[in-house]
C-alpha cells in the first residue's frame, strides 16, 4: 500500500459512466430485459443456469475455496465437476466483458469467484488495463497445495492475467507469491512477476469502510434514537458484535470466552447485555445449518444458567439489521467483541470505528482478521483463547475513558485517511503507473 494526497482525489469522479458486470439471482425472462442504470453506472447482468450455479457457487466457490483459504481444510469438498462449472461460470462472465469493453477500457475484477477471468480477458484483450483484487485470506502454499496441480495452475495461471493483484494484507501477498514461485514458476523482483513481455504487480491495498458516513451519521435523529433507547432498556455495560453466520466469524468461541468471562467475573452479573446479531448466510449448506442449531442452543444454555427473570445475558437476533440500527448499536456499545478464527479483513471493525464519533468504547479484535494488522490500539485477542477473550472484556470494561478515547482516536485517523476512496484510488493509480513505476524500480 502506498498513498499520496493525490491519491485521494476522488477517481471515479474523473471517469466515464462504470460498467458493472455481475450475477443475476434473476433468469432472464424475470428481468425480461430490463436495464438497470443511473447517471453513474450500468449493470449487466450475467445468467448462470441453476445447476451450473449450484456447482460453481455453492460447491467450488463455498464448499472448495471458502474453508481452504479460512484454513478449514476438512470443510473443502474436491469435486472434478465443481471445477467444470466453475470454468464455465467465469466464461460466461467473459462472455459478458466481451460484449460490453471497449478500447481502453479498465477492468477490475473481484474475488475469488472470478480467478480464471483475468487471463481469460488478457488472452483476447492483452492491451487492456486489469486489475484483480482477493477479499479473504490468501492462504500458505501448504494449504493452497491441497489443490489438484491443474487446479493450481490454472488458478495462478487465472490471476495473473491481471496487471496489478491486491490483497488485504502483506502476509496474503506473500502466501500467492510463493505459490505463483512453486506452482509456475513465476519469480519476482520486489513484488513484480515477469511474465514474457509483461510484468504484475503483486501488492496489498487494505480495504476500508466510508468514514465520513458512519462518523457523520452518529447525530442521525434515528441512530440516537436507537442509540438512546438501547442505552435506557439494556445493562449497565453493553457488549454487540455483527457478523454474518459463518464458521470463520468465531461466534461460537465467543459465546464461550463470554461464558468465561461470566464464571470468572461473577461481580457483572446482571449489570451486562451482550448484543449479538447473526445475518442469515449461506444456510442452504448443512454445516451453516447446523452451525446456527449449535449457536441457538448455546445462547439458550447460556442464558437459562447465568439469566434470572430480570436479566438476560445475551440478546440474540437472527436477522439482517437497517443502517440506523447498525450505527445505533455501534455507538451505544461500550464494547465491540469481534472474533473471527479467520478474516481476510472484517469491515465491521472498521465501521464500529468509524462511527465513534465521541472517541469512547473498545474494540476486541481478533489476531486474525486482515483488520489486527491496522488496528493495534484495539485489545487483540487469539479467537482460541476462551481465558483471553474474558480476560479482554474485563479490561475492557474497566478502561478508563481517557485511555478509551486516546485508542480509539488514533485508530480513527488512520481510517479517515485511508478509507475505501483512497483504496480505490490508490488500486487505480498502481495500475495507471505500473510501468513507470517499474522502471524508476529498476534505476534504484
Ligand atoms: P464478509 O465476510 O461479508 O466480507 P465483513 O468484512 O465483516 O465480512 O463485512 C460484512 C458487512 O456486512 C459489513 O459492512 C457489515 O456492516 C454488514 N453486516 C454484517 N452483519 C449485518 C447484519 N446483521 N445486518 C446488517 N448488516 C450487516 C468479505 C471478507 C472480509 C472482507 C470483506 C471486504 O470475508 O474479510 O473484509 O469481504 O473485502
Amino acid at each position: 500500500m502506498s498513498l499520496t494526497a493525490e491519491r485521494k482525489d476522488s477517481f471515479f469522479s474523473k471517469q466515464e459512466k462504470i460498467q458493472w458486470i455481475g450475477y443475476s439471482e434473476q433468469t432472464e425472462e424475470e428481468l425480461g430485459g430490463l436495464s438497470i442504470e443511473n447517471d453513474s453506472f450500468q449493470v449487466h447482468p450475467v445468467f448462470i443456469p441453476e445447476q451450473v450455479n449450484e456447482d460453481y457457487y455453492e460447491g467450488f466457490c463455498n464448499n472448495l475455496i471458502w474453508p481452504l483459504c479460512h484454513y478449514f481444510p476438512y470443510l473443502a469438498r474436491f469435486e472434478d465437476h465443481y471445477f467444470e462449472a466453475y470454468k464455465t461460470a467465469n466464461k460466461l462472465f467473459f462472455d459478458k466483458v466481451d460484449q460490453v469493453i471497449q478500447p481502453g477500457d479498465t477492468i477490475w475484477v473481484q474475488d475469488y469467484q472470478l480467478m480464471l477471468l483475468p487471463e481469460m480477458i488478457r488472452q483476447k484483450y492483452p492491451d487492456n488495463k486489469i486489475g484483480f483484487f482477493f477479499h479473504i485470506p490468501f492462504p500458505s502454499y501448504e494449504l493452497f497445495r491441497m489443490l489438484p496441480v491443474i487446479w493450481r495452475k490454472a488458478i495462478v495461471d487465472g490471476i495473473l492475467g491481471a496487471d496489478v493483484v491486491g490483497f488485504h494484507t502483506n502476509d496474503y501477498v506473500e502466501n500467492f507469491l510463493k505459490a505463483a514461485r512453486l506452482v509456475s514458476g513465476y519469480g519476482n523482483k520486489l513484488h513484480y512477476v515477469h511474465m514474457g513481455n509483461r510484468i504484475v504487480k503483486i501488492d496489498s491495498f487494505p480495504i476500508s469502510i466510508d468514514y465520513e458516513k458512519f462518523n457523520g451519521s452518529y447525530d442521525d435523529p434515528e441512530v440516537a434514537e436507537v442509540r438512546d433507547q438501547s442505552r435506557a432498556s439494556l445493562m449497565e455495560k453493553i457488549i454487540f458484535s455483527v457478523d454474518r453466520l459463518d464458521y470463520s466469524k468465531g461466534i461460537r468461541h465467543r459465546l464461550h470466552g463470554f461464558t468465561k468471562f461470566l464464571q470468572d467475573y461473577p461481580q457483572w452479573h446482571g449489570k451486562v447485555s451482550f448484543v449479538m446479531v447473526v445475518v442469515p448466510s449461506r444456510d442452504t449448506i448443512e454445516q451453516y445449518q447446523f452451525m446456527k442449531m449449535e449457536i441457538d442452543q448455546t445462547v439458550g444454555r447460556i442464558n437459562a444458567a447465568y439469566g434470572d427473570i430480570y436479566w438476560q445475558p445475551i440478546i440474540y437476533q437472527y436477522r439482517s439489521m437497517s443502517y440506523p440500527e447498525l450505527v445505533g448499536m455501534y455507538t451505544a456499545s461500550d464494547v465491540a467483541l469481534i472474533t473471527p478464527l479467520r478474516d481476510g479483513m472484517n469491515l465491521v471493525c472498521k465501521e464500529f470505528v468509524a462511527s465513534r464519533k465521541d472517541s469512547q468504547g473498545v474494540l476486541i479484535l481478533s489476531e486474525m482478521a486482515g483488520a489486527a494488522q491496522e488496528l493495534g490500539e484495539a485489545l487483540i485477542i487469539n479467537p482460541f483463547d476462551i481465558n483471553g477473550i474474558a480476560q479482554a472484556i474485563q479490561e475492557a470494561f474497566e478502561m478508563p475513558a481517557q485511555e478509551q478515547t486516546k485508542r480509539m482516536d488514533a485508530m480513527r485517523e488512520r481510517i479517515r485517511d485511508y478509507d475505501v476512496f483512497a483504496w480505490t484510488n490508490d488500486f487505480f493509480t498502481q495500475m495507471m503507473m505500473l510501468e513507470q513505476e517499474y522502471e524508476r524500480l529498476k534505476q534504484v
